[in-house]
């Protein structure tokens, strides 16, 4: 299947981090790419990716990049569309500086970014899903389905802490 959903990371420093959006995404059978392009050292490289990339069939961009992470900003100068960011925390700030530099997009060039680190990088997979699935009636099931067993999953926890509290 052709890749859809773009990873792309400032290093290969960041990929254990990103190996959880793509554990996510190969939950939800969703065909990616990953990467290492990075704004500061190989910035003639990540334009040439992004310009080329929807005409390969991508749909949407996720981009981890950590320090004063400006990946996922140059990507979005590039296309039309969707970026989702992930502040990667592999700095002295412990990703902080990556937040910042992320999430603070000039008016006009929109960054959806997610949380510090790996929790972030599920949750940037699982919003990547939920943008194809306005598109894909079957992918918009198994969506309501993982809600479901998140749900099930809370009330199984809340059942076995209140037999704790009573023990
Ligand atoms: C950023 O600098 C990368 O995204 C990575 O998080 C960080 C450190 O990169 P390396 O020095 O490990 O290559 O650009």
């Amino acid at each position: 299947m052709k890749p859809i959903v773009a990873i792309l990371m400032g290093s290969d420093s960041d990929l254990e981090v990103m190996n959880e959006t793509a554990g996510m995404l190969e939950n939800f059978d969703i065909p990616y790419e990953m990467k290492v392009l990075s704004a500061h050292r190989s910035p003639d490289d990540v334009v040439r990716f992004v310009k080329q990339a929807k005409s390969r069939g991508f749909r949407v961009f996720i981009c981890g990049a950590g320090g004063a992470a400006h990946l996922a900003g140059v990507v979005a100068a590039n296309t039309t569309l969707p970026v989702i960011g992930i502040p990667i925390n592999s700095s002295a700030l412990g990703g902080l500086d990556s937040l910042l530099a992320t999430v603070q997009m000039p008016a006009g060039t929109p960054v959806a970014t997610v949380a510090i680190g790996k929790g972030g990088a599920r949750n940037a997979a699982l919003l990547a899903c939920q943008m194809l699935a306005l598109q894909n009636p079957k992918l918009e099931k198994k969506l309501e389905g993982f809600k479901r067993n998140l749900a099930a999953s809370i009330r199984k926890k809340n059942v076995q802490f209140q037999q704790k509290r009573r023990s």
